[in-house]
């Protein structure tokens, strides 16, 4: 059967759907991997085209990918591709789909929730077999009118027991001309997940993986590294985990192997470290192992917040182990939300202090997002229910929120805001720095519209 699967996310690293891509080309179904980023069902153009690959390829089941504010494109997509070709059924999965999957079964037929690689494995044979799909786990779908939601699998506990991806089946090259996280252009680079799972228990956050870390071996990622440098010459690794460093020791035996094996590359951890439980020893690991950006988020700078949404960061040590690593020459992003429920000024204030006394090269103030399934999310219903009315999917995205769950009036909130990338930039040693140790200064005018627009928030009208 011909499977097509379909990210409507922004950026085109999507590891999760090529992830499951991967497993039904290595399991002999023929997959296909669309991106549609921007899909618009008012553009005729876009529409046919669309329906015109789909009608070739003849797909059995679409699947489609996303987060939250994907999803109105999500379903834009699979209502266009409804009306041509109502009989194809359409399964929802991703982070999404795992918190919302009621709202999602008004356009698909099935939803996955969490990890769904034996479910669509699953549902692919059932579906080519003629079986009934009634008692696949993870899988969540509408009986008699009523949502069936399924039993889950248990969580793959030998993550090593996963095929790597069949790099072999896909442009490697293709994804080095876009634009990732990371603030350096025309990289060869590579995003792993070494991980899944997060033992801590942030009530802004997700919990698709559970509460329990789940890792590769270090062994099995120097494989997968080496492959890549040896095989497509990637020479920057994106890790991406929740918490990377949980485990100091893989740390290290990832590090060590990296020299054992004589590969000469380049580590980012975009999307961080926990800050407080790093070590000097680890520290210097990644940095000869050729660490040269890591997150370090804060997230608040007030101990009270730090308490009420269980991040419970030790800032001191945080701010210890950032400043060995700026030492150590490791440019260093972080950020910061702005806007929990009781959030006060004195609050704002300390975030923006410790913020501005920190050795960050660059720090982003974004607006606290309340996304659906969090706890974060039944504290704002509990505490201003009237400011979760009419939040919009597509704005669900840190830098465009306009929300504002805390008490105080907006001018005053976003003022903090602006307040806070003002006193943060306005530093000519922090500017220094920045033009000193970014690994690629020629792409340091990218930074300025982003840091101006987030200067401004708030100025423009409506309720930002
Ligand atoms: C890597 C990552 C990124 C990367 C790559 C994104 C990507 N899609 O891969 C980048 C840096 C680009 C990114 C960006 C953002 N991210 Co992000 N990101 C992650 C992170 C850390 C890992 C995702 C991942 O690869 N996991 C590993 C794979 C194996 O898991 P998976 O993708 O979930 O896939 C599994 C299942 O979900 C399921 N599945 C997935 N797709 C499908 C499809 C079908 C059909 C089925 C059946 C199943 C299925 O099966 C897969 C295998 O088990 C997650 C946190 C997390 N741990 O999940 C946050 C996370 C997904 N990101 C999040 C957010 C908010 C963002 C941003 C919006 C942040 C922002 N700027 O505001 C942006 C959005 C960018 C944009 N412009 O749209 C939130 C989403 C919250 C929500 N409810 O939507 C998460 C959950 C983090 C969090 N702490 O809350 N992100
Ligand atoms: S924000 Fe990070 S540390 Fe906190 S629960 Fe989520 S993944 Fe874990």
């Amino acid at each position: 059967m011909n499977v097509l699967l379909i990210s409507v996310q922004r950026t085109l690293d999507i590891l999760g759907l090529k992830g499951l891509h991967h497993l039904l080309l290595d399991k002999g179904w023929n997959s296909h991997l669309l991106y549609l980023p921007r899909f618009d069902d008012a553009d005729r153009c876009k529409v046919e085209e669309l329906r015109r690959f789909v009608a070739a390829i003849e797909p059995g089941l679409i699947g489609t990918s996303l987060m939250a504010n994907d999803y109105t494109v999500a379903v834009a997509v699979t209502r266009c591709l409804k009306e041509a070709f109502p009989d194809i059924p359409h399964i929802w999965g991703g982070i999404h789909a795992t918190t919302a999957p009621e709202m999602c079964l008004e356009h698909a037929d099935y939803v996955g929730v969490g990890e769904c690689e034996q479910t669509m494995l699953d549902l692919v044979g059932a579906l080519e077999h003629g079986r009934s799909v009634d008692a696949i786990p993870n899988l969540c779908f509408l009986k008699d009118g009523r949502v069936q939601r399924n039993p889950l699998y248990p969580l793959v506990e030998d993550l090593d027991s996963l095929p790597m991806p069949a790099y072999d089946l896909i442009d490697v090259k293709a994804y080095w001309k876009c634009q990732t996280s990371v603030p350096v252009a025309r990289r060869h680079y590579a995003t792993l997940i070494t991980s899944r799972g997060c033992p801590y228990r942030c009530i802004w956050c997700h919990n698709i993986f559970g509460k329990r870390i789940r890792m590769h071996s270090a062994e099995r990622v120097l494989d997968e590294m080496g492959h890549l440098h040896t095989t497509y010459g990637v020479d920057d690794f994106d890790i991406e985990d929740d918490t990377f460093n949980f485990d100091r020791e893989r740390v290290i035996a990832i590090c060590d192997g990296l020299h054992r094996r004589g590969l000469d590359v380049k580590l980012t951890i975009p999307n961080g470290v926990r800050g407080d439980i790093l070590t000097e020893e680890v520290i210097d690991a990644l940095v000869d192992a050729g660490m040269y950006m890591c997150m370090f988020a804060l997230e608040s700078g007030s101990p009270r917040i730090q308490k009420l949404t269980r991040k419970n960061l030790n800032i001191p040590k945080f701010l210890e182990n950032c400043a060995y690593a700026a030492r150590r020459r490791v440019f260093i992003q972080s950020c910061c939300m702005m806007g929990f429920p009781t959030e006060t000024e004195e609050d704002l204030q300390q975030t923006i202090d410790v913020a501005a006394g920190a050795a960050f090269h660059t720090a982003s103030f974004f607006t606290v997002t309340p996304y659906p399934g969090t706890p974060l999310h039944d504290l704002a219903q509990e505490m201003c229910p009237e400011k979760l009315v009419g939040l919009r999917f597509d704005m669900m995205n840190s830098s465009t929120m306009r929300v504002n769950l805390t008490d105080l009036p907006d001018e005053v909130f976003y003022g903090y805001q602006r307040k806070a990338v003002r006193r943060f930039f306005a530093n000519p040693r922090r500017l220094a720095r920045i033009v000193r140790d970014h690994p690629q200064r020629r792409s340091l005018p990218v930074y300025v519209p982003l840091i101006g627009y987030r200067a401004v928030k708030g100025l423009l009208g409506g309720r930002g």
